[in-house]
């Protein structure tokens, strides 16, 4: 992970995009992944077609593949999720929710870095807090209970572990 966090860092300070949808895609790399996932870099990544609230895209994210709804950290991986993963699909949601605080949280744990909301978004109207991002990276809270296709995203890394252990507790019951 430093080193995605080095080249991470190199395209932040070098480049200073002036929005995502000005950037070229990277490629999709080779690493192994769930069939139907897209690689890049040490995470997987999957658009689910069947529409769906938040809270039942973040289920099936975490009960298929031990996923989360995708979390995105910096412009770069939204270039890659907006030109690769998303196609031209308009909107999906991502596992970003407001909490009762008013704060923000990624439903994988990954702290928030980044953010690219649309024009007078978030909105903050009441009951929404759910967070879709359009196919160009302008993010926008919405109800949670609205269906909308959704991406998932399989981390390789210290919080996919975290999963892993999860589901070996649970098989091991008496
Ligand atoms: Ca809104």
């Amino acid at each position: 992970h430093p080193r995605h966090l080095t080249v991470l860092m190199f395209w932040l300070v070098c480049f200073r995009p002036p929005s995502a949808s000005s950037i070229d895609p990277p490629p999709a790399t080779k690493s192994p992944c769930p069939s139907d996932y897209i690689s890049w870099y040490q995470n997987c990544y999957k658009l689910v077609e069947e529409a769906a609230s938040w809270e039942a895209a973040q289920a099936a994210c975490r009960q298929q593949d031990r996923g989360d709804l995708v979390s995105v950290d910096s412009s770069y991986e939204q270039a890659f999720l907006s030109g690769v993963v998303l196609k031209g699909k308009h909107e999906a949601w991502m596992g970003l929710r407001r909490q009762g605080d008013g704060s923000y949280k990624w439903s994988d744990g990954w702290p928030v870095f980044f953010t690219q909301w649309g024009p007078g978004e978030p909105s903050n109207l009441q009951d929404e807090g759910c967070v879709v991002g359009y196919n160009f990276g302008q993010w926008n809270d919405e109800h949670c209970n609205v269906s909308r296709k959704f991406i998932c995203k399989h981390a390789n890394r210290e919080s996919a572990s975290r999963h892993v252990t999860g589901v070996e507790a649970s098989s091991h019951q008496s």
